[in-house]
Protein backbone atom coordinates (compact mmCIF):
# COMPACT_ATOMS: atom_id res chain seq x y z
CA UNK A 1 0.00 0.00 0.00
CA UNK A 2 1.17 3.40 -0.85
CA UNK A 3 2.21 5.26 2.19
CA UNK A 4 1.17 9.24 2.88
CA UNK A 5 3.22 11.52 1.91
CA UNK A 6 5.27 13.56 3.97
CA UNK A 7 5.55 16.75 1.43
CA UNK A 8 9.02 18.87 2.50
CA UNK A 9 9.30 22.53 2.43
CA UNK A 10 13.06 23.78 2.78
CA UNK A 11 14.67 26.72 3.68
CA UNK A 12 17.91 27.62 2.95
CA UNK A 13 20.58 25.86 0.47
CA UNK A 14 24.21 26.10 2.24
CA UNK A 15 25.89 23.52 4.37
CA UNK A 16 22.45 22.58 6.80
CA UNK A 17 20.42 22.27 3.17
CA UNK A 18 22.71 19.79 2.01
CA UNK A 19 22.61 17.82 4.98
CA UNK A 20 18.73 17.68 5.55
CA UNK A 21 18.17 17.09 1.68
CA UNK A 22 20.74 13.99 2.22
CA UNK A 23 18.52 13.14 5.32
CA UNK A 24 14.96 12.84 3.40
CA UNK A 25 16.76 11.34 1.08
CA UNK A 26 18.58 8.37 2.53
CA UNK A 27 16.24 7.98 5.52
CA UNK A 28 13.60 6.04 3.38
CA UNK A 29 16.26 4.09 1.96
CA UNK A 30 17.43 2.42 5.10
CA UNK A 31 14.58 2.92 7.47
CA UNK A 32 10.92 1.45 7.66
CA UNK A 33 9.35 5.07 7.75
CA UNK A 34 5.57 6.02 8.65
CA UNK A 35 5.77 8.13 5.68
CA UNK A 36 7.53 8.82 2.47
CA UNK A 37 9.41 12.03 2.47
CA UNK A 38 9.01 13.90 -0.38
CA UNK A 39 10.84 17.40 -1.63
CA UNK A 40 8.54 19.53 -2.83
CA UNK A 41 10.45 22.93 -2.99
CA UNK A 42 13.05 25.16 -1.96
CA UNK A 43 13.20 28.81 -0.77
CA UNK A 44 15.97 31.13 -0.74
CA UNK A 45 16.73 34.48 -1.96
CA UNK A 46 19.37 33.90 -4.85
CA UNK A 47 16.90 32.21 -7.40
CA UNK A 48 20.25 30.95 -9.49
CA UNK A 49 21.80 28.92 -6.88
CA UNK A 50 18.46 27.66 -5.15
CA UNK A 51 17.56 26.38 -8.91
CA UNK A 52 20.89 24.30 -8.68
CA UNK A 53 20.67 22.88 -5.09
CA UNK A 54 16.34 22.08 -6.33
CA UNK A 55 17.55 20.34 -9.33
CA UNK A 56 20.59 18.26 -7.67
CA UNK A 57 18.54 17.05 -4.94
CA UNK A 58 15.22 16.51 -6.54
CA UNK A 59 12.61 19.36 -5.63
CA UNK A 60 9.83 20.25 -7.60
CA UNK A 61 10.35 23.75 -7.80
CA UNK A 62 11.95 27.01 -6.10
CA UNK A 63 10.47 30.46 -4.31
CA UNK A 64 12.31 33.31 -3.16
CA UNK A 65 10.55 34.00 -0.27
CA UNK A 66 10.17 31.87 2.50
CA UNK A 67 6.67 33.12 2.94
CA UNK A 68 5.30 31.79 -0.37
CA UNK A 69 6.62 28.54 1.04
CA UNK A 70 4.34 28.90 4.17
CA UNK A 71 1.38 29.52 2.20
CA UNK A 72 1.82 26.75 -0.13
CA UNK A 73 -0.95 24.17 0.57
CA UNK A 74 1.16 20.88 -1.09
CA UNK A 75 3.60 21.46 2.34
CA UNK A 76 3.49 19.70 5.23
CA UNK A 77 6.61 20.16 6.79
CA UNK A 78 8.56 23.39 7.03
CA UNK A 79 12.57 22.61 7.54
CA UNK A 80 14.30 26.02 8.12
CA UNK A 81 17.92 25.41 7.22
CA UNK A 82 18.63 29.31 6.91
CA UNK A 83 20.91 31.57 9.29
CA UNK A 84 20.04 31.99 13.08
CA UNK A 85 18.51 35.52 12.52
CA UNK A 86 15.47 34.15 10.41
CA UNK A 87 14.69 31.17 12.55
CA UNK A 88 12.06 32.94 14.78
CA UNK A 89 9.57 34.69 12.54
CA UNK A 90 10.15 31.63 9.94
CA UNK A 91 8.90 29.45 12.47
CA UNK A 92 6.49 31.13 13.77
CA UNK A 93 5.04 31.81 10.70
CA UNK A 94 5.00 28.13 10.18
CA UNK A 95 3.58 27.24 13.33
CA UNK A 96 0.45 29.61 12.72
CA UNK A 97 0.17 28.27 9.62
CA UNK A 98 -0.54 24.35 10.73
CA UNK A 99 2.85 23.81 9.28
CA UNK A 100 5.43 20.95 11.20
CA UNK A 101 8.29 22.43 11.37
CA UNK A 102 12.22 21.36 11.85
CA UNK A 103 15.11 24.26 12.60
CA UNK A 104 18.93 23.84 12.00
CA UNK A 105 20.09 24.31 15.37
CA UNK A 106 20.36 26.65 17.70
CA UNK A 107 16.77 27.09 17.86
CA UNK A 108 16.92 30.63 18.61
CA UNK A 109 19.33 33.35 18.94
CA UNK A 110 18.28 34.10 22.61
CA UNK A 111 16.00 32.13 24.47
CA UNK A 112 13.46 35.05 24.27
CA UNK A 113 13.57 34.23 20.58
CA UNK A 114 13.16 30.71 21.15
CA UNK A 115 10.51 31.12 23.99
CA UNK A 116 8.32 32.36 21.77
CA UNK A 117 9.23 29.86 18.72
CA UNK A 118 7.85 27.67 21.20
CA UNK A 119 4.54 29.05 22.43
CA UNK A 120 4.01 29.12 18.81
CA UNK A 121 4.73 25.00 18.26
CA UNK A 122 2.29 24.48 21.16
CA UNK A 123 -0.35 26.56 20.86
CA UNK A 124 -0.72 25.36 16.78
CA UNK A 125 0.09 21.71 18.22
CA UNK A 126 2.09 21.46 15.23
CA UNK A 127 5.20 18.63 15.68
CA UNK A 128 8.38 20.11 15.58
CA UNK A 129 12.07 19.40 16.21
CA UNK A 130 15.27 21.35 16.20
CA UNK A 131 18.35 19.54 14.17
CA UNK A 132 21.01 18.96 17.21
CA UNK A 133 22.25 15.58 15.37
CA UNK A 134 25.02 14.35 17.23
CA UNK A 135 22.49 12.89 19.61
CA UNK A 136 21.70 10.40 16.70
CA UNK A 137 25.95 9.33 16.14
CA UNK A 138 25.26 5.25 17.08
CA UNK A 139 28.34 5.57 19.86
CA UNK A 140 26.58 8.52 21.21
CA UNK A 141 23.11 7.01 21.41
CA UNK A 142 24.82 3.80 22.83
CA UNK A 143 26.20 5.81 25.52
CA UNK A 144 22.73 7.60 26.70
CA UNK A 145 21.05 4.16 26.88
CA UNK A 146 24.23 2.54 29.20
CA UNK A 147 23.53 5.63 31.24
CA UNK A 148 20.32 5.23 31.42
CA UNK A 149 20.55 1.50 32.49
CA UNK A 150 22.33 2.76 35.21
CA UNK A 151 25.79 1.38 34.07
CA UNK A 152 27.94 4.42 35.66
CA UNK A 153 25.70 4.91 38.71
CA UNK A 154 25.58 8.23 40.38
CA UNK A 155 27.13 10.73 38.39
CA UNK A 156 30.21 13.34 39.17
CA UNK A 157 31.63 14.73 36.45
CA UNK A 158 30.75 15.78 32.61
CA UNK A 159 33.48 17.43 30.26
CA UNK A 160 33.10 18.45 26.51
CA UNK A 161 34.90 20.47 24.54
CA UNK A 162 34.22 21.75 20.61
CA UNK A 163 37.09 22.73 19.39
CA UNK A 164 37.77 24.28 15.67
CA UNK A 165 40.78 26.65 14.00
CA UNK A 166 38.73 28.09 11.34
CA UNK A 167 38.80 32.24 11.82
CA UNK A 168 42.42 32.76 13.44
CA UNK A 169 43.31 34.72 10.13
CA UNK A 170 42.69 38.37 10.76
CA UNK A 171 41.60 39.56 7.03
CA UNK A 172 38.74 37.19 7.21
CA UNK A 173 35.95 39.21 6.60
CA UNK A 174 32.70 38.80 8.58
CA UNK A 175 29.24 38.61 7.31
CA UNK A 176 27.87 37.32 4.29
CA UNK A 177 26.60 33.89 2.53
CA UNK A 178 29.64 31.56 3.86
CA UNK A 179 30.64 34.14 6.83
CA UNK A 180 27.06 34.95 8.28
CA UNK A 181 27.68 32.76 11.51
CA UNK A 182 30.97 35.92 12.26
CA UNK A 183 28.31 38.57 12.35
CA UNK A 184 26.30 38.55 15.69
CA UNK A 185 23.20 40.19 14.00
CA UNK A 186 22.87 37.30 12.25
CA UNK A 187 24.55 34.31 14.27
CA UNK A 188 23.50 35.94 17.76
CA UNK A 189 26.40 34.69 19.43
CA UNK A 190 29.73 33.03 18.29
CA UNK A 191 30.71 29.60 19.58
CA UNK A 192 28.75 29.43 22.21
CA UNK A 193 25.78 29.46 20.28
CA UNK A 194 27.65 27.89 17.28
CA UNK A 195 29.56 24.99 18.92
CA UNK A 196 28.60 25.45 22.93
CA UNK A 197 25.28 24.36 22.03
CA UNK A 198 25.85 20.97 20.89
CA UNK A 199 28.01 20.15 23.83
CA UNK A 200 24.81 21.76 26.47
CA UNK A 201 22.57 20.00 23.96
CA UNK A 202 24.17 16.39 24.31
CA UNK A 203 24.57 16.65 28.16
CA UNK A 204 21.56 17.91 29.38
CA UNK A 205 20.30 14.90 27.14
CA UNK A 206 22.58 12.63 28.57
CA UNK A 207 23.36 13.91 32.31
CA UNK A 208 20.04 16.41 32.96
CA UNK A 209 19.19 19.87 33.77
CA UNK A 210 22.12 22.54 33.80
CA UNK A 211 21.30 24.75 37.09
CA UNK A 212 23.71 27.60 36.92
CA UNK A 213 27.08 28.33 34.86
CA UNK A 214 30.00 30.48 35.29
CA UNK A 215 31.50 31.32 32.24
CA UNK A 216 34.65 33.27 30.44
CA UNK A 217 34.21 34.24 27.01
CA UNK A 218 36.81 35.86 24.52
CA UNK A 219 36.71 37.75 21.40
CA UNK A 220 40.78 38.18 19.66
CA UNK A 221 39.70 40.18 16.47
CA UNK A 222 38.09 42.82 17.50
CA UNK A 223 37.14 44.11 14.31
CA UNK A 224 36.77 42.91 10.59
CA UNK A 225 35.90 43.27 7.30
CA UNK A 226 32.13 43.43 6.50
CA UNK A 227 31.39 41.79 3.46
CA UNK A 228 27.79 43.18 3.22
CA UNK A 229 28.88 47.02 4.73
CA UNK A 230 32.28 46.92 2.77
CA UNK A 231 32.94 48.43 6.38
CA UNK A 232 35.83 47.66 9.27
CA UNK A 233 33.20 46.97 11.90
CA UNK A 234 33.80 45.72 15.40
CA UNK A 235 33.12 42.24 16.26
CA UNK A 236 30.30 41.11 18.50
CA UNK A 237 30.45 37.33 18.41
CA UNK A 238 32.84 35.69 20.94
CA UNK A 239 35.79 33.69 19.59
CA UNK A 240 36.17 31.30 22.66
CA UNK A 241 33.91 30.34 25.42
CA UNK A 242 34.48 28.18 28.50
CA UNK A 243 32.40 27.40 31.34
CA UNK A 244 31.48 25.62 34.63
CA UNK A 245 28.34 24.21 35.25
CA UNK A 246 26.40 22.59 38.31
CA UNK A 247 23.80 19.88 36.74
CA UNK A 248 20.64 19.23 38.65
CA UNK A 249 22.11 15.86 39.55
CA UNK A 250 24.27 17.43 41.53
CA UNK A 251 27.28 16.41 38.85
CA UNK A 252 29.68 19.45 37.65
CA UNK A 253 30.52 20.29 34.17
CA UNK A 254 33.19 21.84 32.72
CA UNK A 255 32.69 23.13 29.04
CA UNK A 256 34.91 24.89 26.25
CA UNK A 257 34.46 25.62 23.08
CA UNK A 258 37.02 27.77 20.46
CA UNK A 259 37.65 28.52 16.68
CA UNK A 260 41.35 29.17 17.84
CA UNK A 261 42.41 25.91 18.66
CA UNK A 262 45.17 25.51 15.66
CA UNK A 263 45.05 21.98 13.94
CA UNK A 264 40.96 21.04 15.22
CA UNK A 265 38.57 21.49 12.75
CA UNK A 266 35.62 19.79 14.49
CA UNK A 267 37.21 17.89 17.53
CA UNK A 268 33.69 17.62 19.56
CA UNK A 269 34.57 14.91 22.71
CA UNK A 270 32.82 14.23 25.92
CA UNK A 271 33.51 12.12 28.96
CA UNK A 272 31.36 11.59 31.63
CA UNK A 273 32.12 9.53 34.96
CA UNK A 274 30.55 7.76 37.35
CA UNK A 275 30.88 5.92 40.48
CA UNK A 276 30.97 2.78 38.62
CA UNK A 277 32.32 3.70 35.12
CA UNK A 278 33.69 6.79 33.18
CA UNK A 279 32.44 7.21 28.74
CA UNK A 280 34.11 9.07 26.68
CA UNK A 281 33.86 9.81 22.91
CA UNK A 282 35.40 11.59 20.00
CA UNK A 283 33.67 13.27 16.96
CA UNK A 284 37.08 12.52 15.00
CA UNK A 285 36.75 8.36 16.17
CA UNK A 286 32.83 8.80 15.95
CA UNK A 287 32.08 5.35 15.94
CA UNK A 288 34.02 4.45 18.77
CA UNK A 289 32.42 5.02 22.41
CA UNK A 290 35.22 4.30 25.17
CA UNK A 291 34.35 2.62 28.43
CA UNK A 292 36.24 1.92 31.78
CA UNK A 293 33.84 -0.18 34.25
CA UNK A 294 35.42 -0.29 37.58
CA UNK A 295 33.41 -3.63 37.87
CA UNK A 296 35.61 -5.48 36.33
CA UNK A 297 38.16 -8.31 37.09
CA UNK A 298 40.74 -6.68 38.43
CA UNK A 299 43.43 -7.71 36.22
CA UNK A 300 42.19 -7.36 33.18
CA UNK A 301 40.05 -3.63 34.24
CA UNK A 302 40.85 -1.07 31.75
CA UNK A 303 39.56 1.54 28.56
CA UNK A 304 37.98 -0.48 26.43
CA UNK A 305 37.25 0.44 23.28
CA UNK A 306 33.67 -0.40 22.08
CA UNK A 307 33.14 -0.30 18.07
CA UNK A 308 29.42 0.55 18.01
CA UNK A 309 28.99 -0.76 14.50
CA UNK A 310 26.95 -4.17 15.28
CA UNK A 311 23.51 -5.25 14.34
CA UNK A 312 22.55 -4.36 17.71
CA UNK A 313 23.87 -1.43 18.16
CA UNK A 314 21.30 1.68 17.75
CA UNK A 315 20.05 2.37 14.59
CA UNK A 316 23.01 -0.27 12.78
CA UNK A 317 20.95 -2.82 12.21
CA UNK A 318 19.70 -0.54 9.21
CA UNK A 319 22.79 -0.14 7.26
CA UNK A 320 25.49 -2.18 6.17
CA UNK A 321 27.13 -5.54 8.02
CA UNK A 322 28.56 -5.63 11.04
CA UNK A 323 31.89 -4.03 11.83
CA UNK A 324 31.60 -1.73 8.53
CA UNK A 325 31.32 2.47 9.14
CA UNK A 326 28.63 5.10 8.77
CA UNK A 327 29.31 8.68 9.81
CA UNK A 328 28.33 12.46 10.16
CA UNK A 329 25.64 12.41 7.62
CA UNK A 330 24.07 9.25 8.99
CA UNK A 331 23.02 11.51 12.35
CA UNK A 332 21.03 13.41 10.19
CA UNK A 333 18.88 10.54 8.36
CA UNK A 334 18.65 8.95 11.91
CA UNK A 335 17.17 12.23 13.11
CA UNK A 336 14.64 13.10 9.85
CA UNK A 337 13.65 8.82 10.41
CA UNK A 338 12.83 9.40 14.58
CA UNK A 339 10.78 12.50 13.19
CA UNK A 340 8.81 11.14 10.96
CA UNK A 341 8.53 7.88 13.11
CA UNK A 342 7.38 9.73 15.68
CA UNK A 343 4.63 11.97 13.88
CA UNK A 344 2.07 9.52 15.03
CA UNK A 345 2.48 9.31 18.59
CA UNK A 346 5.81 9.33 19.41
CA UNK A 347 7.44 12.88 20.20
CA UNK A 348 11.03 12.58 18.91
CA UNK A 349 13.46 14.65 20.92
CA UNK A 350 14.79 17.19 20.88
CA UNK A 351 11.64 19.62 20.82
CA UNK A 352 11.48 23.18 20.39
CA UNK A 353 10.78 22.81 24.78
CA UNK A 354 14.41 20.79 24.53
CA UNK A 355 15.67 23.08 22.66
CA UNK A 356 14.94 26.89 24.54
CA UNK A 357 16.51 25.06 27.41
CA UNK A 358 19.99 24.62 25.18
CA UNK A 359 19.25 28.41 24.76
CA UNK A 360 18.79 29.44 28.43
CA UNK A 361 21.78 27.71 29.18
CA UNK A 362 23.76 29.37 26.53
CA UNK A 363 22.04 33.37 27.42
CA UNK A 364 23.58 32.41 30.97
CA UNK A 365 27.18 31.66 29.68
CA UNK A 366 26.54 34.14 27.32
CA UNK A 367 25.56 36.72 30.10
CA UNK A 368 28.30 35.05 32.89
CA UNK A 369 30.81 35.89 30.39
CA UNK A 370 30.58 39.50 31.03
CA UNK A 371 29.48 39.76 34.39
CA UNK A 372 31.86 37.37 35.98
CA UNK A 373 29.37 35.86 38.12
CA UNK A 374 27.26 32.59 38.71
CA UNK A 375 24.31 32.59 36.56
CA UNK A 376 20.76 30.51 36.57
CA UNK A 377 20.49 28.71 33.92
CA UNK A 378 17.20 27.12 33.45
C1 LIG B 1 30.51 25.49 12.43
O1 LIG B 1 31.70 25.40 11.71
C2 LIG B 1 29.72 24.19 12.34
O2 LIG B 1 29.43 23.97 11.00
C3 LIG B 1 28.43 24.26 13.15
O3 LIG B 1 27.59 25.29 12.67
C4 LIG B 1 27.75 22.93 13.12
O4 LIG B 1 26.58 22.96 13.89
C5 LIG B 1 28.72 21.89 13.67
O5 LIG B 1 28.12 20.63 13.70
C6 LIG B 1 29.98 21.84 12.86
O6 LIG B 1 30.54 23.13 12.83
Amino acid sequence: MAKDKLRIGMVGYGFMGRTHSNAFTQAPKFFDLAREPELVAVAARNKDRAEEFAANWGYGSVESDWRALIDRDDIDLIDIAAPNNVHHDIAIAAAEAGKMVMCEKPLGRTAAESSEMVAAVESAGVPNMVWYNYRRIPAVTHAKHLIDAGKLGRIFHYRAQFLQDWTIAEDLPQGGEALWRLDVDVAGSGVTGDLLAHCIDTAMWLNGGIDTVTAMTETFIKERPHNLTGKVEPVGIDDASAFMARFGNGSLGLFEATRYARGHKALYTFEINGEHASLAWDLHDLTRLSMFDHRDDGPERGWRSIHVTDGEHPYMGNWWVPGLHIGYAESFVHQAADFINGLDGVEAAPTFADAHRTDLVTDAVLKSGKTGQWEGAS
